[in-house]
């Protein structure tokens, strides 16, 4: 546990704190221990007392943080954080009966926010965005994946990947990018699906692979979106380009899409509320991971639970995440969303945090080098006030973050 990187001195030294290392998805607890960094990644996590010299002599800076519990740095691994407008008036409309898929099907949904961001400049749509992602930073982000999907043709859908890009480059967040370029039908083809599905395999993908601007491919799979074949192009196009391929699958039916994203050996399949023990089994046999979205569950107040137990028994590692959107999940806090997970979903505060860390690097394809706090990985960390994990998915409302060093620089 102890192995520790040397040559040369380390450029920090945390001490006089408690780790939850997250280690194989659990706590994996150090209490009195301390983080070495250097050449921002961790060169040291485990007990001061074994330590292999005096810290001073170890790092060139050398920081007590007086007891507070310092975990990886948290990453949200499904977001759809770069769109125009929002859709309050949509909530309004949902609190008076109509229903998510009633909008849809009636032109609004994704597709009035496809509208506004097509409107949008990429300043405008990167302020935004940028307003979101501090949100999400301030309690403890240091990783975020971002989807297209809201732009729906060729030069959109790319404005939106600059766009999240430039996040990156505007924070220093690590940003991943997803294409999900087949979310929904835009309107110009209203009843050709396959025809868009055309475009989507034919022009935009080829051509967001060139400019490098997409990191993975997801597609909605659901009745309102497209079917399990349509997908199957996407995802076959995605391979020959060489893109690992995620599924929004089976979030308000089953149409077997933990089934086909296992299928595709897919990072992850998302959602999941309607997925059937034989599409569990087949992710775990693929490694899909399972990722959780307790913020859409609740704001479309949806009743069918994920298949957790299974998901458990199958050994799937489970993965919790905002979908920060302005349909479904119009939420920008890690810490309600590991609030959610635990009293919707019945995660534990355990599960919820490595749903965060661990699982959410793995679902990201960051898993040898993200999510945990073990020599060689990143050091993105955050030290938090409190007495002991499972307060961060405990509180409501509050924000206990104390510091953050992204790859190991002090973050604001
Ligand atoms: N499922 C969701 O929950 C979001 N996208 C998706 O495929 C919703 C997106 C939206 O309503 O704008
Ligand atoms: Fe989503």
């Amino acid at each position: 546990m102890a192995a520790a990187i040397f040559g040369g001195m380390w450029d920090l030294l945390l001490t006089d704190a408690n780790l939850a290392t997250m280690r194989g998805g659990r706590y994996g607890a150090i209490e009195r221990g301390a983080v070495g960094i250097a050449g921002g990644r961790i060169a040291y996590a485990g007990p001061a007392g074994e330590l292999p010299d005096a810290p001073g002599r170890l790092a060139r800076e050398v920081e007590s943080l007086d007891g507070r519990w310092v975990t990886p740095g948290l990453i949200d691994c499904h977001t759809h954080l770069v769109y125009g407008g929002n859709r309050a008036r949509e909530f309004e409309q949902r609190l008076q009966g109509a229903t998510y898929e009633d909008i849809a099907r009636a032109g609004g949904g994704i597709v009035s926010t496809v509208r506004a961001t097509r409107d949008a400049s990429e300043t405008r749509l990167a302020q935004d965005a940028a307003a979101r992602l501090r949100r999400l930073m301030d309690d403890g982000v240091t990783t975020v994946e971002i989807k297209s999907g809201y732009g729906l043709d060729t030069p959109t859908e790319i404005k939106m990947l600059r766009v999240a890009r430039l996040l990156g480059e505007l924070t220093g967040v690590d940003v991943r990018t997803t294409f999900l370029g087949a979310h929904a039908l835009p309107p110009e083809y209203a009843g050709r699906a396959d025809a868009y599905i055309d475009l989507v395999c034919g022009e935009m993908l080829p051509a967001v692979a060139a400019a490098q601007l997409a990191d993975a491919v997801d597609v909605f799979c659901e009745r309102i979106a497209f079917s399990p074949e349509q997908t199957a192009r996407v995802f076959d196009r995605a391979a020959a380009l060489g893109l690992p391929v995620k599924l929004h699958a089976d979030q308000l039916s089953d149409s077997g899409g933990a089934a086909l994203a296992a299928r595709f050996h897919a990072l992850s399949a998302e959602h999941l509320e309607f997925t059937s023990e034989e599409g569990v089994r087949a992710m775990a046999g693929a490694g899909t991971v399972a990722v959780l979205l307790p913020g859409a569950f609740y704001f479309l107040r949806e009743t069918r639970l994920p298949p957790i137990d299974a998901l458990r028994a199958a050994g799937v590692p489970i993965a919790v995440a905002t979908d920060c959107n302005p349909g479904s999940s119009p939420l920008t806090s890690m810490l309600l969303a590991l609030n959610m997970a635990c009293t919707l979903f019945r995660l534990t505060p355990e599960e919820a945090l490595a749903g965060a860390t661990a699982h959410a690097a793995q679902a990201l394809g960051l898993g040898a080098s993200h999510g945990t706090l073990e020599v060689g990985k990143a050091a993105d960390l955050v030290a938090w006030d409190i007495e002991s994990p499972a307060e961060l998915a405990y509180a409501m409302g509050a924000n206990p973050r104390h510091a953050t060093w992204k790859r190991g620089v002090r973050a604001p």
